[in-house]
């Protein structure tokens, strides 16, 4: 980038002429003097300002319920910047005169954002957006003097080597690439921010925040002390999982049953569906989508809405009201999605832009899903932030735990694989950064639920939704330390293919219920293809049944009994009224 963005109003006006008249300014007082150290210098004295200014910004940011991730996008780039001006102080080198000019430009500057924030966030967040366009203009200049042997390249200064991870052998030319990278990323943000703030201004839509009530439920952080028990009970044993009483060991799994509106408003005929189910030790609610963005298919549910939340809210009342226990399974495709669902038709979105071969369901009917584009390192705070308004929303709505959806090849399980996460930064290539996210994601929702009410699926060796990976052992080896280390109240495990084979390919699921209860966590959810026989023998300390529960509302009846099971019509899985949904028949003697 070497141009500025084109202004779209009075607002941008403002800003790209102020931009132009501080670089006036510091071509009189910085590079005339100080010739090729002067966009040095004159970033030590302006990012202060800017980023007090953005600081006092976030301040007004807090008293929000909601600010989209944008916090934690600030923060961060508050923090590069300082290392951008540690970097650059060892770099130029200051005397005290110049000292005593950047002070004075800092206090200058400082106050000056200071109003421009309180008063005009949009148009500050645009200037600095204009602003560090500028700086990447300057650094390409000042790259070209390097390169021409204008200016002495130097070696990098340590903290620049250590903080970027240069080679050690670095020079300024190293430092300088990077620099002006982060500012092409920083001036995007910026501009983005302030798109999104004038976004708000003209529509509320989907943001609109739900208060905390007083009678919100009080959780609790203490574990229960059967939960590991159960090996000298039954399936049908009373167990516990963190501090929640269950009626016995067998879990609903969560389904897809696509029987919300086309807005993802759970339907009153949800309510019956689940309510007909509440004697499972626990339901997991089907997948819900914690965005727009992260919507698939048509008439799945949604938890980012108002509307949304009151329609889950009478799902659980009516569970609750049977005595049962529910779980909110918490989702985003990522790539398994089609543009007709995404907000502005715009493309899907993935850690990379690589297609899977899957497909999806519309309202028109079945279609492949759309070409993605991969996800830029500034909006990941925001889909976190999604996920952490989606669980306060499941709070609220009565939920008693929330499962993260890691699984089957939605947007965690994208970046978890090395086959859909081709990311060169923080996000991708070890397995520590392909896990990132999903630690984010439980971090984040772990500010609402506490973690013994958190849990999280995964499908080790599932390749469901085109997903892959070169060494799924050491990658879910990796997940289950992590989360037992943040002693999570359970890890549900698909295991083998979903919805088929068990041992599609060999892997140690034992071993990994292990290693997630050695770290801390505190039970395990088996999954996939389990018979009564299969179930009543495992060590498991709960087993999750799906398919069997769509034509059995009262399965742990009839697994108790051993008595018939009633055959599921495939036909009416996926979308349609309360035919082949909640009209299944109880067992009848
Ligand atoms: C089947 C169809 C659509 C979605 C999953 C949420 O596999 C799903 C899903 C399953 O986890």
């Amino acid at each position: 980038m070497s141009k500025h963005r084109t202004p779209e109003n009075i607002s941008d006006f403002v800003a790209l002429f102020i931009t132009k008249f501080l670089r006036l300014l510091a071509d009189t007082f910085f590079s005339k003097r100080y010739g090729h150290r002067a966009v040095v210098l004159e970033t030590v004295a302006a990012v202060p300002g800017m980023v007090a200014g953005m600081w006092i910004h976030l301040k007004c940011l807090r008293k929000m319920t909601n600010d989209r991730g944008w916090i934690k996008t600030l923060l961060d780039e508050a923090e590069n910047e300082r290392m951008h001006l540690m970097t650059f102080i060892e770099i130029a080198k200051p005397n005290w005169f110049e000292r005593g000019l950047i002070l004075f430009a800092q206090a200058l500057f400082w106050h000056f954002y200071f109003i421009l924030y309180v008063f005009f966030p949009r148009t500050a967040h645009r200037l600095v957006g204009y602003f560090e366009e500028e700086a990447v203009i300057s650094y390409t200049n000042y790259l070209e003097q390097v390169e021409n042997d204008l200016s002495l390249n130097v070696a990098a200064p340590q903290v620049a080597i250590n903080y970027w991870k240069l080679k050690p052998d670095a020079r300024l030319i190293d430092v300088i690439k990077v620099v002006r990278d982060d500012e092409a990323g920083h001036a995007k943000v910026n501009h983005t921010l302030a798109d999104t703030i004038d976004e708000d201004k003209h529509s509320a839509k989907n943001i609109k925040q739900i208060e905390y009530k007083k009678e919100e439920p009080v959780f609790s952080t203490a574990n229960k002390k059967n939960v590991n028990e159960h090996q000298s009970t039954t399936l049908y044993s009373s167990t516990s999982l963190g501090e929640i009483s269950l009626f016995n060991r067998i879990v609903m799994a969560p389904l897809t049953r696509s029987r919300a509106t086309a807005s993802g408003v759970p339907t009153a005929i949800m309510a019956d569906y689940y309510s007909q189910r509440a004697s499972a030790g626990l339901i997991i609610a089907e997948a819900t989508q914690i965005s727009q963005q992260g919507q698939g298919y048509s008439w799945t549910p949604g938890i980012y809405t108002e509307e949304q939340t009151n329609g889950w809210k009478n799902v659980v009342d009516k569970v609750h009201g049977r005595g049962g226990k529910i779980c909110l399974q918490l989702w985003h495709v990522g790539r398994i999605s089609h543009i007709d669902l995404q907000p502005g038709n715009q493309k899907p979105v993935a850690p990379s832009a690589i297609k899977a071969k899957a497909s999806i369901w519309l309202q028109s009917g079945s279609a492949e899903v759309s070409e993605p584009r991969e996800l830029e390192l500034f909006e990941i705070g925001s889909i976190v932030e999604d996920y952490r308004q989606a669980a306060f929303n499941a709070k609220k709505a009565g939920f008693d735990m929330i499962e993260i959806h890691a699984a089957n090849g939605y947007l965690i399980d994208q970046f978890l694989r090395d086959s859909s996460n081709k990311r060169s930064d923080r996000y991708g290539g070890s397995i520590e950064n392909r896990a990132r996210l999903l630690l984010e994601v439980i971090d984040s929702v772990s500010s609402i639920y506490p973690t013994n009410r958190i849990g999280f699926r995964v499908g080790p060796t599932s390749n469901f939704n085109d997903i892959n990976d070169s060494n799924p052992e050491e990658l879910f080896a990796y997940i289950a330390t992590q989360l037992g280390k943040k002693s999570l109240a359970y890890m549900h495990v698909i295991e083998g293919q979903t919805g088929g084979d068990r041992q599609n390919i060999p892997f140690n699921f034992d071993k990994l219920y292990a290693l997630f209860k050695q770290n801390g966590g505190l039970s395990s959810i088996a999954n996939n293809g389990y018979t009564k026989d299969l179930a009543d023998a495992t060590t498991v300390d709960l087993v999750a049944f799906g398919v069997p529960f769509i034509a059995n509302p009262d399965l742990v009846y009839r697994l108790e009994h051993g008595l018939p099971l009633n055959e599921p019509d495939q036909t009416t899985f996926y979308g349609g009224d309360e035919k082949g949904y909640s009209d299944y028949p109880f067992y009848e003697k």
